[in-house]
């Protein structure tokens, strides 16, 4: 399929090394993909589903040890420890190399390397970057055909060596030899022992946040964990928004957010660019520009429904891949916690077990149960989802789940400040990585896992991408947290498609149109700015909601000095004069 001397030496280096049967290169055709459906249906890889109800989806289910991305496995190896800095594990690249090799020889003995390659962004667009992965396993095949652009195109336009190098191979997932490695000066990313998503499709996190940040930096551009949305105004104006929130803390939904009904009565409408990783650069006319580099949606299961977020739903109903939620047996489709309220009586559970839904008391789907579904399924997809120019930044926002301290929402003073806001920004961690749920941790831009550098640089290459932009074309910087909970442990606002209120008064403040407050942490809403219409919820609600305890700051205040410490000199100057600067307001 290619003459390419770069890719071939490498193909040759790595089947010398796995020694696997058979090399099938991955052509993109639809016949292709059906025969190896086919396969992996036949040897119990996938189950076909009811292709009557959900036309050309299937089902996968992992390893129960093997069911979220492993950061205590993920390695950037960089020549010094330094370059990949105090939050990420690091390991020298030659003893790394030598570990990956025993570990990888003969590993694909007996099997089938499949060469996939792709495209992250439109084929040919001007922030594309193209891949190749060679993987053992089907499942990788299938789902980075929804997650990418693959196949011969792709092959056609590489230019030399100019394409990033994937190795996985499944090998026996075995835990305590799981590795997820980064070589970021090789252009190389290496997987072995895991067959679950963020650890395998190594477009995704691996390349599309890892090493593209990587590349971002060397190149002047920024590769972010972020939604991108349209918001179009009853005048038919699209704003695009982009939005860090860290892993399972609600940017598919965002993303794909219905409004309320009396916007929607008005006219208010959101078009989907994106649901999990923004690339971006800065456009001719000196404004921040925006890609979606995916071509699918890898999204949470549990908690989607009809309500909750319809047209991730829509999304799902056809040519899908779901992993680890449980399947109704009596009609073969699937269930999983929030879907409704009527699991299946007779129902498989997603270890496998077969039981009764209706009386079981654990979960039936794994909490951090996925779909793969194509981007073009979504019902509000937007129009420019294959521009491959992209579409211009108004705002950026960052959010977690911080059951006290952020209120619903605030605004950067300026670009600097945002970047302190973003740098400062913690949440509870949730089922999408292995270890405990529900813990506060400080992830920064919702990066913490997919920094391919020292995260103090990383700091300062969002200072440079501000100073390049003049303070009125540069997007506007805003913090939100729609998981704040009253005393009794209940979320005080009601989230989902009522987001949108607070999306509007962010647009509003980027136009000069909405007031807002000065307070030691930024600027906020006026009490009356957040539109409540139908809305149920009482004044004193929204006040808490608003609030600011200057206490709970001051507690925040010590964990970010203790946090930035870990950097020593590399941290920027002007974080810490924004640390200052906030507990001076603060006192
Ligand atoms: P990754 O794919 O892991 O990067 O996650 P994500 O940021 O796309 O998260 P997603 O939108 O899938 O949401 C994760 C969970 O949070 C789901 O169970 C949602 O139902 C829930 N969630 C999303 N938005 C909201 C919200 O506004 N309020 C509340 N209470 N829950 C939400
Ligand atoms: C995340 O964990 O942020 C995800 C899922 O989007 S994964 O692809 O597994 O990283
Ligand atoms: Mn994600």
């Amino acid at each position: 399929m290619t003459e390419n001397k770069f890719v071939l030496n490498w193909l040759e280096e790595m089947k010398a090394m796995c020694q696997p049967d058979e090399v099938v290169w991955i052509d993109g055709s639809e016949d292709q993909l059906e025969a190896l459906r086919a396969e992996a249906v036949s040897t119990g890889e996938m189950i076909k589903l009811n292709q009557e109800k959900l036309p050309g989806c299937y089902y996968h289910r992992t390893a129960e040890n093997d069911v979220a991305r492993v950061e205590d496995r993920t390695f950037i190896c960089t020549p010094t420890q330094e370059e990949a800095g105090p939050i990420n594990n690091w390991m020298a690249p030659d003893e790394m190399y030598a570990k990956l090799k025993a570990l990888y020889t003969g590993s694909m003995k007996g099997r089938t390397m499949y060469v996939i390659p792709y495209s992250m962004g439109p084929v040919g667009s001007p922030f594309s970057k193209i891949g190749i992965e060679l993987t053992d396993s089907i499942y990788v095949v299938l789902n980075m055909a929804i997650m990418t652009r693959v196949g011969q195109a792709v092959l056609d336009i590489i230019d030399g060596d100019d394409f990033t190098k994937c190795l996985h191979a499944k090998k026996d997932v075995d835990p305590e030899e799981r590795y997820i490695v980064h070589f970021p000066q090789d252009n190389t990313i290496m997987s072995v022992n895991s067959a679950y998503g963020g650890n395998v499709l190594l477009g995704k996190k691996c390349f599309a946040l890892r090493i593209a940040s990587y590349l971002g930096k060397q190149e002047g551009w920024m590769a972010e964990h972020m939604l991108i949305l349209g918001l179009e105004n009853p005048q038919g104006e699209v704003k695009y928004i982009a939005a860090a929130f860290p892993s399972a803390c609600g940017k598919t939904n965002l993303a794909m957010l219905i409004p309320p009904k009396y916007l929607q009565e008005k006219g208010y409408k959101v078009w989907t660019v994106g649901d999990d990783i923004a690339w971006l650069r800065i456009g001719p006319d000196g404004r921040l520009y925006a890609i979606n580099p995916e071509a699918g949606f890898f999204g949470v299961a549990p908690g989607t429904s009809e309500k909750t977020n319809f047209n991730a739903l829509e999304s799902t109903k056809k040519n899908t891949i779901f992993t680890n939620v449980a399947i109704n047996n009596d009609d073969m489709t699937v269930w999983w916690e929030g879907l409704d309220n009527n699991p299946p009586e007779n129902c498989t559970e997603w270890t496998g077990k077969k039981v009764n839904g209706k009386t079981y008391e654990g979960k039936l789907a794994h909490p951090n149960s996925r779909f793969t579904a194509p981007a073009i399924n979504c019902p509000c997809i937007s129009p420019e989802f294959e521009n491959p120019q992209g579409v211009p930044i108004s705002a950026i926002v960052f959010g977690g789940r911080r059951a006290k301290t952020a209120p619903l929402v605030y605004q950067a003073r300026d670009w600097e400040h945002g970047v302190f806001v973003g740098a400062t920004m913690a949440s509870e961690t949730t089922a999408a990585a292995a270890g405990a749920v529900g813990v506060v941790r400080r992830d920064p831009m919702a990066m913490k896992p997919f920094v391919g550098y020292n995260m103090a640089d990383y700091f300062g290459h969002w200072l440079e991408m501000g100073e390049k932009m003049d303070a009125d074309k540069a997007p506007k910087i805003f913090h939100v947290n729609w998981f704040r909970k009253d005393e009794d442990g209940n979320f005080l606002w009601p989230g989902f498609g009522d987001n949108m209120r607070v999306l509007l008064w962010i647009l509003d403040r980027c136009e000069g149109k909405a007031e807002a407050v000065e307070s030691p942490i930024g600027l906020l809403p006026k009490a009356d700015a957040i539109d409540t219409t139908d809305l149920d919820i009482t004044p004193e609600q929204l006040n808490e909601l608003l609030s600011v305890d200057k206490k709970v700051w001051m507690e925040d205040v010590e964990n970010q000095k203790e946090y930035f410490a870990q950097f020593g000199d590399r941290l920027p100057a002007a974080i810490t004069k924004q640390l200052e600067t906030l507990e001076n307001n603060l006192k």
